[in-house]
């Protein structure tokens, strides 16, 4: 355990200088100003400690990144050593370092034997703009410069970075100056609310077919990529039935359009899997990765390349014009090795896959199943998603969803438990080294968090 903490000073002073000082992220300023943000201090496993030394346990992974969970010893070793061996070097003219070098040699004995490539950032969203640029490249490269529209998701999160935004679906971003031109979307395999009478199997072949009709509207010759979370992470953790993506793969095949997954929450372990495509068993040209990379103790991102495309860019391409300083930073470097060994060699992917995955699945449906305000239960591994419902038989939502999972989100943090609130659902996603007491106290926080949000509702 670390040292008892001292505040250096009182929360209330921290968040006046917090106010005077900052922007935070995707929230009203002044609204948040009035409440005062939440100070938090130390962590330690699941646990996180606020500056009045109010504990609460994280079932987000700070933003879906911890995957270690806090306080990992040989992740701050890893960090210590290469700042005192070599804090900064780069991979421009000529030059490159171990730590990054070994560091692909880890990453790509984990990955399908299909990936070959690496360019890395410092973020998720660095990884979707290289990931524009490198696709845009690739079919430059063969001849078909006219194929650069890049086909994202309604809803789905690709970042906050001007091109990442466009990619992405959020409709209030792209209102914020955030579309550019070649970017277009389709519908989101949410098939709660927008399945119908359809079975889920029917509306993941309807959900996916959207793609053929957007290809051939917008021109196959003129489509680069479609791009898409494997589940969809911040824009509700929307689990795709299972016919979605083998649909979604045929017809990239069919119309040659390049078949890039944002893995930056999905990758490392979440679902059970090294990767989450391999949970809903596609095979994508691109791999978008952050987050988990370095269980977030230090920034890094990356994209991965399939051999094929890779093989464009190194033997066809001549010089590709972009770079980084920052590209394989050799401390992030250092502590994604440190991270990706002890996930695989404490077996934490296999766990989450075999017992603490199950166990909170399990535990989740017997506790909501009958729930008055759950409508549908969804996840697998350690990430899972609470859909809330004014009605059960007819999947009815609540016109203002998105207030009450906020309430709920606000009940949690009383009861101690950090979840995220979504438009109309609850999303956890637990560090994955949790062991099942924890996840017992997750799903009981939760419980009381949902419960009195009900009984506000007057359903309990
Ligand atoms: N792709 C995906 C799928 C993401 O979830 C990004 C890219 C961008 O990564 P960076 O490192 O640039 O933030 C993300 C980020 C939330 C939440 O509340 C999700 C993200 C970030 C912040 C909050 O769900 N995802």
């Amino acid at each position: 355990m670390t040292a008892p903490f001292t505040p250096k000073r009182t929360t209330e002073d921290y968040q006046a200088l917090d106010a005077a000082h900052h922007i935070h992220a995707f929230l009203d300023q002044k609204a948040l100003n009035a409440e005062g943000a939440r100070v938090m201090v130390r962590g330690q496993g699941l646990n996180l400690w606020d500056n009045d030394d109010k504990r609460y346990l994280d079932g987000m992974s700070g933003l879906w990144c911890t995957n270690l969970g806090y306080g990992r010893q040989d992740l701050t070793a890893a960090a210590t050593q290469q700042l005192e061996q070599l804090p900064y070097y780069n991979m421009f003219f000529h030059t490159t370092h171990p730590a990054v070098i070994e560091l692909s040699e880890l990453l790509f004995s984990l990955l399908p034997a299909h990936y070959s490539h690496a360019i890395y950032t410092n973020s998720g969203s660095e990884a979707n703009e290289v990931l524009i640029r490198t696709v845009r490249r690739y079919w430059q490269i063969l001849g078909k410069p006219q194929k650069k529209i890049m086909i994202g998701r309604w809803n789905g999160y690709h970042g906050s970075t001007l091109a990442s935004t466009a990619l992405g679906g959020m409709g209030f971003m792209h209102e914020m100056g955030g579309m550019l031109p070649d970017f277009a979307h389709i519908g989101e395999p949410y098939w709660y609310a927008e399945g119908g009478d359809l079975s889920p199997a029917e509306f993941g072949l309807k959900a996916a077919r959207e793609l053929e009709t957007k290809i051939l509207e917008l021109g196959a010759e003129n489509v680069a990529a479609f791009v898409a979370e494997p589940f969809q992470g911040a824009g509700g953790m929307i689990f795709p039935p299972e016919s979605y993506w083998p649909e979604i793969q045929r017809i990239c095949r069919k119309y040659d359009v390049l078949l890039c997954a944002d893995e930056v929450i999905g990758g490392f372990g979440r679902t059970g899997e090294w990767f989450a495509h391999q949970h809903f068993g596609f095979e994508p040209d691109t791999l978008s990765i952050a987050k988990g990379l370095t269980s977030g103790y230090i920034p890094m991102g990356g994209l991965v390349l399939s051999k094929r495309m890779a093989e464009v860019l190194v033997e066809q391409g001549g010089v590709f014009a972009h770079g980084l300083t920052y590209s394989g930073h050799p401390v992030a470097a250092a502590v994604a090795i440190a991270n990706l060994k002890a996930l695989r060699d404490e077996q934490i992917v296999s766990q989450v896959k075999n017992d603490t995955g199950p166990y909170l699945q399990n535990a989740l449906r017997e506790v909501f199943a009958d729930h008055p305000l759950i409508g549908e239960i969804q996840g697998t591994g350690l990430v899972a998603a609470l859909q809330f419902c004014e009605d059960k038989a007819t999947r009815k939502r609540f016109a203002n969803e998105s207030d009450i999972t906020w309430q709920c989100r606000t009940f949690g943090f009383e009861e101690g438990v950090i979840i995220r609130s979504t438009l109309g659902r609850m999303i956890m996603a637990p560090a994955l080294v949790a062991d099942h007491a924890t996840l017992d106290e997750l799903v009981e926080k939760t419980r009381r968090a949902v419960d009195r949000t009900a009984q506000q509702l007057g359903l309990l």
